[in-house]
């Protein structure tokens, strides 16, 4: 197998849950520090304009958004498993529903703490490339006593979801191990308890929480060792694309055949939309293929989900 390779940046909560799930699977991989701000040129070989971070590479197979690379880490490494007793359907689900929600609240309280330290040209991208919105402290600032109440409501009933499962003896939402849902809450939480003070807990409700947040956080990153993009685009050359066998090649539930000319475009921000051919699909995931002049043959695998796939 080729190695895994991470490109992301040690701030991104995001890819905080993709470190953490390496960690969980006690797999070794090689870690691509990216700029938490584009160009990113090298990368965007690999990903055909997809601006988000993280993205996993494994050899010339590019999977974009961590709706699609848990699941591919499921696959490569499935124990211990991230959908415990059964739980995949609702722990998916619910975890996408969640980083939808908290995001933008999350990001609200963060700047109200460290808004003032932020890079003029980081809040100018964020509003230009990625969420559309300014993120400075002053604009979010009417905002945040709704973002404190999304927040104090959703951590209020993931205080009692925790609750629940300790009482019947899990130390996680479904058992004795994360699913996606816990890291989904874990990694917004942690942006939080990273970065702002004491306080923020008290100020959203995430009281109760400490036992919880405190086992995932030792669960750490795993074995792994640095890597350049120069080097991370060399593996792609070199690679093929693995041919897809956990979908079907007419399993598109909007009826688009394999070889179909498709843009794939992400349906809440970062709207870039990325060009290929259809190789596979299913309700949950979608891969295309990309020839780039630069790295070659790609399969790039996306998330159903919270992507447009329209026909070119
Ligand atoms: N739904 C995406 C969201 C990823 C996301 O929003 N990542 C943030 C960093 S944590 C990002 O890309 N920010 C803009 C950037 O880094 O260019 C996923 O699950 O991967």
């Amino acid at each position: 197998m080729n190695d895994i390779i991470l490109h992301h940046y040690p701030l991104s909560p995001f890819s905080e849950k993709v470190r953490t799930t390496l960690g969980l699977k006690r797999l070794a991989w090689r870690s691509v520090d990216v700029a938490p701000l584009p160009p990113r040129p090298l990368l965007a070989a690999l990903t055909g304009g997809y601006r988000r971070i993280p993205v996993l590479q494994v050899g010339a197979d590019i999977f974009c958004d961590t709706n699609a690379i848990l699941p591919a880490l499921e696959r490569l490494q499935p124990g211990p498993t991230l959908y415990p007793n059964g739980c995949e359907g609702l722990a998916r689900g619910m975890a996408f529903a969640w980083e939808r929600q908290v995001w933008i609240p999350t990001i609200g309280v963060l700047v109200h703490y460290i808004g003032d330290a932020l890079p003029p040209e980081f809040i100018k991208d964020r509003k230009e490339g990625y969420l559309g919105i300014d993120i400075s402290k002053a604009a979010m600032a009417p905002d945040l006593a709704h973002h404190r109440q999304v927040l104090q409501a959703q951590y209020a009933w993931l205080r009692q979801a925790v609750e629940a499962a300790a009482a019947r003896g899990h130390d996680y939402l479904f058992g004795s191990t994360p699913s996606v849902l816990d890291l989904a809450c874990w990694q917004t939480t942690s942006l939080l308890r990273k970065n702002a003070p004491p306080e923020v807990d008290a100020l959203v409700g995430l009281q109760g929480l400490e036992a919880w947040y405190g086992r995932i956080a030792a669960i750490g990153h795993g074995r792994h060792t640095a890597l350049s993009p120069e080097e991370a685009l060399a593996v792609a050359q070199a690679a093929r694309p693995v041919p897809v066998t956990h979908l079907r090649p007419d399993g598109d539930p909007g009826g688009l055949q394999p070889g179909t000319p498709v843009t794939v475009t992400p349906d809440d921000n970062a709207r870039v939309p990325v060009s290929g051919t259809l190789v596979a699909a299913s309700a949950s995931l979608v891969v295309i293929h990309r020839n780039d002049p630069q790295a070659g043959d790609l399969h790039l695998h996306f998330p159903r989900l919270g992507f447009d796939v329209m026909p070119a």
